[in-house]
């Protein structure tokens, strides 16, 4: 993050309408009294639906959608994460300036997250996992990892990373995205381009945003075309974008028939995952509570409030989205 910019006493300052939906309040509200230089700081809904200031930025972490309607006229509106989705009713109200978080810190998590799941699954752990419960020592062929190819779904801040340490570490790792080209190996666009990736990818990783576009594009057919003639048992499935990108049933049914060997889940459609779904006692599945990459408050708040200053004196955003864009 780039140094805060001064504080000018001229300039008329916002309100902070902290909004940290499922979150603790706690602690966030402590993180932005203790940066908020002399700024007053709401958390909503807990002191109240309504707000009596002249002028008020929210920054959101999955809120209610009610909040835009109680307090319709903010200054500008902040993703307390990476993700902007909880964030497109929005997208109809273009004038009010969208924020996000971008930041080495979090995307040092995801990196960890994503390595950790390749590794995982190319060394064969779930194997080994089943033989140490039976008691029994069964070696299997391991293969390099520069064997092994990993296919990435988006590669932008975060995607790009995880793709560029994996390729350090060995295996060869090519990208899809919309139109992104120069991430430091190859990216594949369009539905020709996504084809081309799934036939030359064993483990498959999904870093897209939840959007129209992407809404269920991973299913069954799609888990079909991965390539089946790799070293690994058969390809696998990681995911750390969104849930929603994934066809669930379709997801349970290619983890149950083979059509893919296993996956490393992190985040799911409904959340949290239901007590009674199936994927919970398959033992080629591996699932996080959507933790792959949390968001630090500190760091968080800090971003936040560097926009913040900059928006009072007439700056356009740092961190800004364009949510017509949709991610
Ligand atoms: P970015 O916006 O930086 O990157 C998104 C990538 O997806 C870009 O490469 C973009 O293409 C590509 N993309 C978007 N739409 C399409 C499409 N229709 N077809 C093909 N490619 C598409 O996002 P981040 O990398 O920062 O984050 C990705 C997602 O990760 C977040 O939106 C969030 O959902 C999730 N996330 C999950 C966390 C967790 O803890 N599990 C933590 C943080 C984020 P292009 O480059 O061409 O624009
Ligand atoms: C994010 C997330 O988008 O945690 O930051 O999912």
């Amino acid at each position: 993050m780039s140094a805060v910019i001064a504080e000018e006493s001229h300039v008329n300052k916002f309100d902070i309408v902290v909004a940290p939906g499922p979150w603790d309040p706690a602690p966030w509200r402590a993180a932005f009294e203790a940066k908020a230089g002399g700024r007053r700081v709401h958390v909503w809904p807990h002191d109240g639906e309504h707000l009596h200031a002249p002028a008020y930025v929210i920054c959101s972490w999955k809120a209610e959608p009610r909040i835009f309607e109680a307090l319709n006229n903010p200054e500008a509106v902040f993703s307390m994460g990476a993700g902007v989705d909880h964030l497109l009713p929005l997208a109809e109200r273009p004038e009010i300036p969208v924020g996000r978080i971008r930041d080495p810190d979090l995307t040092m998590r995801m990196v960890e997250y994503v390595t950790f799941a390749a590794l995982y699954l190319h060394r064969q752990i779930p194997h080994y996992q089943r033989e140490q419960a039976a008691g029994q020592w069964t070696p299997v062929v391991q293969a390099a990892a520069s064997d092994v190819r990993i296919g990435i779904l988006g590669v932008g801040v975060l995607g790009k990373a995880c793709g560029l340490h994996l390729q350090q570490m060995g295996f060869q790792v090519a990208g899809w995205a919309r139109s992104s080209t120069d991430v430091g190996f190859n990216v594949f666009h369009g539905k020709e381009g996504l084809g081309e990736l799934l036939a030359q990818t064993d483990i498959l990783i999904n870093l897209l945003p939840n959007t129209q576009e992407t809404h269920g594009l991973i299913g069954y057919a799609l888990f079909g075309k991965l390539s089946r003639i790799g070293k690994l048992s058969g390809p696998a499935f990681v995911n750390a974008g969104r849930g929603e990108a994934v066809v669930h049933a379709d997801l349970q049914r290619a983890l149950k028939d083979g059509t893919l060997s296993g996956a490393v889940l992190d985040v799911f459609a409904q959340e949290p995952l239901p007590a009674d779904d199936p994927l919970w006692s398959m033992g080629n599945v591996l699932i996080t509570p959507h933790v792959a990459a949390d968001s630090d408050a500190a760091v968080v708040v800090d971003q936040i409030m560097h926009d913040v200053q900059r928006l009072e004196s007439g700056l356009p955003l740092e961190q800004g989205v364009d949510l017509r864009r949709g991610y």
